[in-house]
């Protein structure tokens, strides 16, 4: 069966339990014509995984962690284990998210070890790519893409357990957002890498989210463009009106 796009709200650290009246919007505007058009997951802080997704039973909204640890078990004060997000309902975890990265120090091959942790958990796992300004200006977004590619992605990986979200640093909460050409672009380039990383037969099927403000207004224009099969949306996932127009715009 060929994947439905997926959208995906990554709420990063935004969320207490009073979220839940936002969490129920978006399951009330996920209608059967919508469900049929579009898989939506909402990747909440880890202190909302457990109820959100038992709150999501029934609704088929996926749950997802924004991150995980690379082992499964240990002397990790503050961490959090795929299996701890898998037992607490999550289907999906985001890695190597730009925030992360920046802020965490997080390499290639530490998010390398984290989807390989995802999958031996059973999740899927978002993996998150994207130049720089500086990169961008400097002409080198294709290849910096790719090797952040080859470097992130496990060789275990399918369209099952692999999802690839491009996110250009400099468009993240900024409001900017690169051209229909630019995503089309990346996009392609991130398919033709797939085409060696998970196996010709598959490489089609992996879905690959643009990423970056998107929001009601430019998400029809983003989703149209070859090989976008989803968004991964920040602040306008936070708000369910919003969430589900990006949705809708499939
Ligand atoms: C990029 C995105 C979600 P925003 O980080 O991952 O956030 O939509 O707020 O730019």
């Amino acid at each position: 069966e060929w994947p439905r796009p997926l959208v995906a709200g990554n709420w990063k650290m935004n969320g207490l339990k009073s979220s839940h009246e936002v969490l129920s919007e978006i399951q009330n505007g996920y209608t059967p014509g919508l469900k049929a058009k579009v898989e939506l997951v909402v990747c909440p802080p880890a202190t909302l995984v457990h109820s959100f997704a038992v709150a999501c039973v029934g609704s088929r909204v996926g749950i997802g962690g924004q991150d995980c640890h690379a082992k499964e078990s240990g002397a990790f004060t503050g961490d959090l284990s795929a299996e701890m997000l898998a037992d607490a309902g999550a289907a999906y975890v985001i890695v190597g998210h730009s925030e992360r990265r920046q802020y965490h120090k997080e390499k290639d091959a530490d998010v390398c070890a984290k989807a390989v942790a995802a999958h031996r958990a059973g999740l899927a796992a978002i993996v998150c790519v994207g130049e720089t300004r500086e990169e961008r200006e400097a002409g080198r977004t294709l290849a910096v893409v790719r090797k952040q590619l080859r470097g992130s992605v496990p060789v275990d990986s399918n369209s099952r357990n692999l999802v690839v979200a491009y996110e250009p640093v400099w468009a993240i909460g900024t409001g900017l957002t690169p051209t229909a050409a630019d995503v089309a672009e990346v996009h392609a380039a991130i398919r033709e890498e797939l085409k060696r990383l998970v196996g010709k037969a598959d490489h089609a099927r992996v879905r690959i989210l643009y990423g970056g403000s998107v929001k009601p207004s430019n998400a029809s224009e983003l989703m149209a463009v070859e090989n976008v099969n989803g968004a991964l949306v920040g602040g306008a996932s936070l708000v369910a009106a919003d969430f589900l127009a990006i949705a809708g715009a499939y």
